[in-house]
């Protein structure tokens, strides 16, 4: 039967298709079946010998089965042209696209944020304030006299209008207890200028400083929060202690230093030795501070506190050069993704 023929001539070819690889194969197989003296033409020849009902029958069985691996042939054709390209360009385009590399937020900027998280909890504002300052707000309301040499022209930008660039974000502080009135929590960072340049201090730097003023604040409540700040920071095993030390706008005045988080107070390199890191300053408000904001030192007392953002990134993340954190070199910054 012809019908059972062109079946399995069918099938023969469909698997033929199937394992073609190359172009010469694949042109073989044309002729083989569809050029003059192939297989399909063959049968086509042999129709004008049949009988009418038999030649429309087995007719359109031929053209169907021409068509179709007309169609696969074709498909067959680009596959393989498509390979060839391939192995050529080295381009596999079955491969995942490659995804878009994000940037990510500065080392500094992560620990602000982390800062200002642990102190909100404890309820304090975040608040900003100018970066170009006068030396009032800068230096004569928090007590720091005009013999300071925190006032010095090396330590201090000066500009031409006699303003300044803020050496600490305590202007800020002031700034917001005119705006504001007691009781109150705030926490101030920002950027600050000093005229210092070497490898542990830049021109420009960052601090964190907070306030809590109150009826009842004590110095109880600053070793409280600080310890907690510390803690949250460092971890939870970390330990603390205060030193006596100095500063114009508070009194008593304190520096805490943190358990060494290499060596955990072993003593190492990084601690030089003494098992103890030192990270901020703080102090009960200084009763002039108060006076020039026009708090009744009878009501209300206060603590405050400040930080060096570098200090604490270099401490957590044992960089022993502040000028990393500003040269901007990818490979540096990617290390905080
Ligand atoms: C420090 C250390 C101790 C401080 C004081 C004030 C203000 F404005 F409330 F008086 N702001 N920040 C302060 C106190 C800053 O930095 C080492």
């Amino acid at each position: 039967m012809v019908e059972e023929e062109l079946q399995q001539l069918r099938e023969e070819a469909l698997k033929e298709i199937e394992s073609l690889s190359n172009l010469e194969d694949l042109n073989v197989f044309r002729l083989k079946y569809l050029g003059k003296k192939g297989g399909l033409t063959g049968y086509l020849k042999k129709l004008k010998d049949l009988p009418l009902e038999e030649k429309k029958r087995i007719g359109s069985i031929l053209n169907e089965l021409k068509d179709q691996l007309e169609i696969l042939l074709a498909e067959k054709e680009q596959e393989i042209l498509f390979k060839q390209e391939d192995v050529l360009t080295g381009l596999d385009l079955s491969l995942p696209g490659r995804r878009p590399s994000l940037g990510g937020l500065h080392p500094l900027t992560q620990i602000i944020q982390e800062i200002c998280e642990v102190f909100g909890r404890l309820g304090f504002d975040v608040v900003q304030g100018p970066e170009v300052e006068t030396e009032y707000y800068n230096f004569t309301a928090l007590n720091i006299p005009e013999w300071h040499p925190a006032r010095d022209m090396q330590a201090t930008f000066y500009l031409k209008n006699g303003a300044i660039l803020r050496t600490h974000t305590s202007p800020i502080q002031i700034r917001t207890m005119l705006e504001r009135k007691p009781p109150l929590r705030i926490i101030a960072p920002g950027k600050v200028y000093r005229c210092d340049d070497d490898v542990r201090h830049s021109p420009m730097f960052h601090q964190i400083e907070g306030l809590m003023v109150d009826k009842e604040v004590s110095f109880s409540d600053l070793k409280g929060v600080l310890t907690y700040f510390a803690k949250e920071v460092f971890g939870e095993r970390t330990k603390v202690r205060f030193r006596p030390s100095y500063f114009p706008f508070t009194e008593p005045s304190v520096e805490m230093d943190i358990s060494c988080v290499i060596c955990s107070g072993k003593g190492c390199r990084v601690c030089s030795e003494t098992g103890w890191l030192e990270i901020l300053g703080a102090g009960m408000v200084h009763p002039e501070v108060f006076r020039s904001v026009n708090y009744d030192i009878s009501l209300w007392q206060g603590f405050a506190f400040g930080l060096g953002i570098e200090r604490i990134a270099m401490i957590k993340y044992e960089i022993d050069d502040i000028r990393l954190f500003f040269d901007n070199h990818l490979y540096f910054l990617e290390c905080f993704k």
